[in-house]
């Protein structure tokens, strides 16, 4: 669905006084350029969120969309689920992205009644009874020492044959690797319309508020809580897209 509020991302065009990143209502008003020009492959993995979400999700459960901003993904569930008697639970601790995407959905279609959103912090959201769980590009902004436990919690929450998705920017291992994907990321930016300025401010601003971990780490905490066929199914740079199973 488009938004007809979307505007032009220049909130790092100036330039400003060093400070952490934070989802407050500038970025909310501008998110859906961000995202777009910020994470390559955005639309697809929103796509094919859509896609597995129909495929997984189970008579009488929930889909939970943690962290959902103004619900990229929990409409691509929408869109493809549309007949179905799913519920969708679209979760994020920014009231202004909340606020937003409450909006959106009263002035949709009547199938988006079946959204509930909730203004908190997904450390705390009760989660039950859920067949699909999204993390797209949320577990990122999570404290390292909460996210086994938010895994845990999650693990818990599901029902057997649910899946996890898990998006985030990533860590490469291989020093020479990690340098050259950084930089193409960069150059992906560039070519993307930010400038070298716009690019090296908001990675500042990033740089205490989102923490990449390798895809390993990923692998063995999941697999250790007992997710299992754990693999990444998209990859772009230091960017990629994960799947587990209960
Ligand atoms: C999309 N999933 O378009 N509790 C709730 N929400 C949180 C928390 C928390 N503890 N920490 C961060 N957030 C979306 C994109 S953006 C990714 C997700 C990005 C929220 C935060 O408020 C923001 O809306 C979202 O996680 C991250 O598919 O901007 O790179």
């Amino acid at each position: 669905m488009n938004n007809s509020n979307n505007q032009k991302d220049h909130l790092f065009a100036e330039k400003m006084l060093p400070g952490d990143f934070v989802f407050d209502e500038s970025v909310a008003h501008v998110f859906e350029d961000m995202i777009n020009r910020s994470v390559p492959g955005y639309s697809t993995i929103i796509a094919m969120i859509g896609v597995l979400a129909d495929r997984y999700w189970q008579e009488n459960t929930k889909i939970y969309d943690l962290g959902c901003s103004l619900g990229g993904a929990t409409l691509a569930a929408v869109h493809r689920l549309s007949q179905k008697n799913y519920s969708i639970i679209a979760v994020d601790n920014s009231a202004a992205m909340i606020e937003k995407l409450e909006q959106k959905l009263a002035a949709g279609p009547d199938g988006l009644k079946q959204v509930r959103c909730r203004c908190e912090d997904i450390l705390q959201t009760e989660i039950s009874d859920a067949s699909v769980i999204v993390l797209n590009f949320t577990l990122q902004f999570i404290a390292l020492a909460d996210r086994a436990s938010l895994l845990e919690r999650i693990f818990k929450g599901m029902s057997p044959g649910g899946i996890l998705i898990i998006s985030e920017k990533i860590a490469i291992p291989d020093e020479k690797l990690n340098t050259l994907f950084i930089e193409m990321y960069h150059s992906f930016k560039e070519n993307m319309g930010y400038s070298q300025l716009e690019i090296s401010q908001k990675r500042a601003a990033l740089e205490h508020v989102l923490i990449p971990e390798t895809i390993d780490c990923h692998r063995s905490r999941l697999t250790q809580i007992g997710f299992h066929s754990f693999d990444v199914w998209f990859q772009c740079f230091n960017f990629a897209s994960m799947v587990a199973f209960k």
